[in-house]
């Protein structure tokens, strides 16, 4: 692994913290395009009150000069608004404990949490496995971004389900491959490339809603300009279908990851599923993308297409039946400010997660000592290829 990370920062606590090690020197960065990025999360119809009240921003700690990576270690931190009105709740030092959870909530990490780590708080655990942690993701996402949009790389992605609620697939596939496609999906409330479905999810949202119910969607992902070669087929842990379904299924309520054509392929003969290639007399080309852009663990140079599954949140305002920990009865679970959807921010983190990893297998690919040096390799590695 060549770029490595690590966040660290409870839900209610000061702040989020994050460290990159690995990004090449000499990168321009764009803070601003980085605090775009955080800003993109926090939207989207059927969030909570908490996302009125932050405006996550990154303060820089070290790792850039002058609107350049140093080749050290880039470290940042993200400061909590909420944190004002948690002090005592979230005290580090003195304190007693209030509005103590003991009522684990089905699907949340409450009660494996708890039992693990040995808790009779349950918010010991729910401040962590918050998907507040997702804002440093998508930091750590953003700087990624920086270096695969100097390579010309692009990463767009669309909600294509929330509930029941489904995009008109001829409509969005077509969408999606244009230049302005994550224009486009930021233009809608919900992330949808589709109008009408936009308004439909919206609707099923506001139900939701009135019923004290959350929801949960399918969400695309496309990675476009990907040269060939990324991954390998050599070893297990190299295999680059492997590290993106890794680093997607490690998004907090992310259940199910697909590449290309994903499950739907179960069905079709192997005639009908691969990809079949032809040559135009200068280049070879595909006659479809069931691959999703990856064949044996590596790039093919496909645009690389990834579908994944986002539960609905486990904090429902109209509980679902639980047990009290302490008295051990049957109570009905814990509740709190929550969102009834959060599937068009996880979209921003998914790409975040991509990002991560395509950033990773380009510096594992073409070094990651200084920019220069990666331009004369990737530039070399294209005439050889002759992509
Ligand atoms: C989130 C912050 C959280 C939730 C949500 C995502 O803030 P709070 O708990 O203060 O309302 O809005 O997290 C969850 C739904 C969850 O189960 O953890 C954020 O920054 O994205």
């Amino acid at each position: 692994m060549k770029i490595r990370f690590l966040t660290a920062g409870e839900s209610h606590g000061p702040g989020l913290a994050g460290i990159i090690e690995g990004m090449p020197a000499n990168l321009p960065v764009d803070l601003k395009r980085v605090n775009h990025e955080l800003y993109r999360r926090q939207q989207g119809y059927g969030r909570g009150g908490r996302m009125k009240m932050e405006r996550d921003q990154v303060e820089v700690l070290s790792g850039i000069r002058f609107n350049k990576t140093l080749g050290s270690p880039i470290s940042f931190i993200l400061r909590n608004k909420d944190w004002a009105n948690w002090t005592e709740i979230m005290s580090q030092g003195e304190g007693k404990e209030e509005r103590v959870i003991t009522r684990p909530r089905p699907g949340h990490a409450d009660l494996p949490g708890a039992l693990k780590y040995d808790f009779d708080d349950m918010r010991n655990v729910l401040e962590r496995s918050s998907a507040r942690e997702t804002a440093m993701r998508v930091a750590v996402g953003a700087f990624c971004k920086e270096l695969l949009y100097h390579f010309e790389i692009q990463i767009v992605s669309h909600v294509l389900q929330i509930g029941p609620v489904k995009a008109n697939m001829d409509v969005v596939q077509e969408m999606a491959l244009r230049e302005d496609a994550l224009l486009k999906a930021d233009e809608s409330p919900v992330r949808c490339l589709d109008p009408q479905a936009s308004q439909e999810m919206m609707a099923f949202i506001r139900r939701a809603k009135k019923e004290g119910d959350t929801a949960g969607g399918v969400i695309q992902i496309i990675a476009k300009k990907v040269p060939p070669g990324l991954g390998s087929h050599v070893h297990w842990d190299r295999k680059l279908d492997g590290q993106l379904a890794a680093a997607l299924m490690s998004i907090q309520a992310v259940k199910g990851v697909e590449i290309g054509l994903g499950f739907k392929g179960a069905q079709l003969p192997g005639s009908q599923f691969h990809d079949e290639m032809f040559y135009d007399g200068s280049k070879l080309y595909r006659n479809r993308n069931n691959a999703g852009g990856i064949e044996g663990g590596m790039s093919n140079g496909e645009d690389i297409v990834i579908q994944i599954f986002m539960k609905p949140i486990p904090t429902l305002m109209k509980p679902l039946h639980s047990v009290d920990l302490k008295t051990k009865e049957n109570f009905l679970a814990h509740k709190e400010r929550s969102d009834v959807t959060a599937v068009p921010a996880c979209a921003v983190v998914a790409e975040a997660a991509v990002a991560q990893v395509l950033a990773d297998a380009f510096c594992e690919k073409f070094g990651n000592d200084t920019i220069t040096d990666m331009e004369s390799a990737f530039n070399r590695y294209k005439e050889r290829i002759k992509l």
